[in-house]
């Protein structure tokens, strides 16, 4: 694994847990973690599990006791890493969003492609698709319970960068984070609704806003959260996006919302989702991860209204691993479940989505929406992602 802080700790919680909650072909070992601070990476490596640790991944590439390079560290690096590693031959799951840039992204699925070919795995981790509820909404969907999709709605709400003397972190910093709340969070949402619909989105109407330009600089920071007042003074400027707003089509002829801020204040992480169809709807919302919410609108009109089901029987999706109905899961089951995808997709030679090439599709769709938003919410349509590979 090379990064440490928040995403490193899920991830690391998932390699823990996986071959312990799910029967599985391979069995994870926790080889080693990679960071650039050799104090903090020691301590994340004992803290978290690995067996070692070191401060330059490029080593971690190179060896032969290595069979995947899981990366969780700020989008600036992920292309190089992750393109390394596939040309070395090691299974790839990367965090999200893909890359920085549509070029990085397109790098990025062409290796993972080149690496396919060689029974190479590689995934992204939009980890929301792998809450069974989510799972389950794509089930309904796709066995056509609410009929022709008509309307997607979906926001991603946070609120912890309201506080204008919250520091600049490299979230807030494009070089290193490539976008703010759009590709951070909307990235999910857009993922996750096409995943769910089975729709791509075609063409955006884009709106961005950055409502604080200029934070103190920070302390050492994981993201996150972030101390000030380490003796480190003056302020920087936030080049990402604080909010992102914008509608969509999709290419089954559904017509969609979705909003991403981190400025919504109260929302901590409020993703939600809500589709209707022509015989129903079905809705999601993180803050209640175990339920999911379905209208059949086929029912008697007697009998007709929103069915709230219990995400937490055996039958359901990930859950025969877990706990007897009614026990909940939380978020870091999610990425319990990517790994265990990840490995019977190494293990059985089949792909595992979302592919490189998927997550270079969300790419796409987060590039029209900035496009849209710098030419004043114009219409702008959503390259394929296929025809970005090919080329
Ligand atoms: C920060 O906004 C963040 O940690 C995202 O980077 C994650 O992808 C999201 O799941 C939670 O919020």
């Amino acid at each position: 694994m090379v990064g440490y802080a928040f995403m490193g700790a899920a991830h690391s919680q998932a390699w823990r847990t996986v071959n312990r909650v799910f029967d599985l072909p391979l069995q994870a070992r926790m080889a080693a973690i990679c960071g650039r601070d050799q104090g903090r990476v020691a301590e994340a490596a004992t803290r978290l599990g690995w067996q070692e640790h070191t401060t330059d991944w490029r080593s971690l590439v190179g060896r032969d006791d290595i069979d995947l390079i899981d990366v969780c560290t700020p989008g600036d690096s992920h292309a190089e890493i992750a393109i390394a590693a596939l040309a070395a031959g090691k299974h790839v799951l990367c965090e999200k969003p893909l890359a920085n840039t549509i070029d990085e992204a397109r790098a990025m699925a062409a290796a993972a492609a080149r690496a396919e070919a060689e029974g190479v795995r590689s995934v992204c981790g939009f980890n929301y698709r792998r809450v069974p509820a989510v799972a389950l909404m794509r089930r309904l969907v796709a066995d056509g319970r609410i009929g022709e999709i008509r309307h997607v709605r979906a926001v991603y709400l946070q609120d912890w960068i309201t506080d204008p003397q919250f520091p600049l972190v490299w979230r807030l910093q494009k070089d290193k984070a490539g976008s703010g709340a759009l590709g951070d969070i909307g990235a999910h949402i857009i993922d996750l609704t096409q995943y769910v619909t089975g729709q791509l989105i075609t063409g955006v109407s884009g709106m961005t806003e950055t409502f604080v330009k200029q934070r103190p600089l920070p302390a050492a920071s994981n993201g996150l959260s972030a101390a000030t007042g380490d003796g480190r003074t003056g302020t920087g400027a936030v080049t990402v996006d604080d909010a992102a707003l914008f509608l969509a089509r999709l290419d089954g002829g559904a017509i969609a919302t979705y909003e991403a801020t981190r400025f919504a204040t109260g929302r901590k992480n409020g993703l939600r989702v809500e589709i209707n169809g022509s015989l129903g709807s079905v809705v999601f919302d993180f803050e209640r991860m175990n339920e999911l919410e379905f209208y059949d609108a086929t029912r008697p009109a007697a009998e007709q209204g929103f069915a709230r089901i219990l995400v937490t029987e055996p039958e359901h999706p990930y859950m025969s691993g877990w706990w007897p109905p009614g026990h909940l899961i939380g978020y870091e089951h999610s990425f319990t479940h990517q790994a265990r995808d990840l490995i019977e997709a190494i293990a059985t030679g089949q792909a595992v989505a979302p592919s490189f090439a998927d997550a270079l599709q969300v790419q796409l769709v987060l590039d029209a929406v900035e496009r849209s938003a710098g030419l004043g919410s114009t219409w702008s349509e959503v390259e394929p992602a296929l025809t970005e590979i090919a080329a």
